[in-house]
């Protein structure tokens, strides 16, 4: 059988077998991330989940081929080369080119879906940009949960973004929000935003339930799991106000738009805090890879 991707044998091996698996995006490491910090991430990630008899299968265009599963030279080519940004259409333009690229929310959930992985860990999820009545951006990560069944672990969606209008978005496209342990939707560095879920989760056995039930009654679409900071790791919320405000006026001032404004908000936001903001958004990774790996965890030991 030929597929449009390459299984790197670990993956393929967990997957025949109905093991435990968890795709990791690429696009957090290539520009969500400072170089040499976003290595050592990409590394990290793979090993919480490996401890947890979880196979990590991080995910990313090289070379024109789709990869599920990297090996240590593809980990350290996505932290190292600069890669193109790839959401869900530019993934057949990259492979034609047989070029390489890191897949966004919405490119590595398709990919991850098409191989059959279940279970997606990152850090925040793409969504509705402020001023996005005029501009209309809105990350194809929304759209692309709307039809591919997979879970993805976030906490939330930054703070840069517009968070009511992104959960409103959700609502529309029937992507159901699940809170885990909480009513309160995050936001990202902080453990909470001012928006209420209408359902939270105790466990990862019951977001593993929810995956079941919606199989039989849903038409495909995906599950956000919202999965907040601990209090005791979340950021200075007085000095992320300030860090906010700055970093987006700076966005502006530089008149950046459309794709770019992600990765220029992220790196800013780590300039103006000295890197106290990256730590933050390490430990909320972390915690999210933990959590999807219970999740894959209890999803495979209910087939
Ligand atoms: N949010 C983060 N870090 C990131 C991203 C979002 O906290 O690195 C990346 C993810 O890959 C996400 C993408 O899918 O940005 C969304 O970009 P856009 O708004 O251009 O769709
Ligand atoms: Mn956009």
């Amino acid at each position: 059988m030929t597929t449009p991707f390459l299984l790197s044998d670990e993956v393929s091996a967990a997957l025949d077998a109905g093991r435990p698996v968890v795709a990791l995006e690429s696009t957090i490491i290539s520009h969500g991330l400072p170089r040499p910090r976003n290595h050592e991430a990409a590394i990290e990630f793979e090993n919480i989940l490996r401890e947890a008899d979880v196979t990590p299968a991080t995910i990313a265009v090289l070379d024109g081929v789709p990869r599920i599963g990297l090996d240590a030279v593809g980990v350290r080519r996505i932290a190292e080369e600069e890669l193109a940004k790839a959401s869900v259409r530019d993934l057949p333009i990259i492979a034609a080119a047989r070029s390489s690229a890191a897949t966004t929310v919405a490119a590595t959930s398709h990919l991850a879906s098409l191989a059959g992985i279940r279970v997606f860990a990152t850090g925040g999820l793409g969504g509705v940009h402020r001023g996005a009545s005029e501009s209309f951006d809105e990350s194809a990560d929304i759209s692309t949960l709307a039809v591919t069944p997979i879970t993805v672990v976030s906490a939330g969606v930054k703070s840069v973004l517009d968070i009511a209008a992104t959960l409103e978005r959700l609502e529309t496209l029937s992507v159901p929000v699940i809170g885990f342990g909480t009513r309160i939707f995050p936001s990202f560095w902080l453990r909470e935003s001012e928006f209420e879920l209408d359902w939270a989760v105790n466990d990862a056995a019951e977001v593993a339930a929810i995956m079941k039930a919606q199989d039989e009654l849903g038409h495909g679409q995906g599950i956000v799991v919202a999965n907040p900071i601990p209090l005791d790791q979340q950021w200075d919320p007085a000095e992320h106000d300030r860090i906010l405000a700055d970093a987006l006026a700076l966005a502006d001032e530089a008149g950046v738009t459309g794709k770019a404004v992600t990765p220029f908000l992220l790196l800013k936001i780590v300039e103006l805090s000295e890197g106290r903001s990256l730590e933050v958004n390490l430990d909320l990774a972390r915690n999210n890879v933990r959590v999807a790996g219970q999740i894959a965890t209890a999803w495979s030991a209910l087939r």
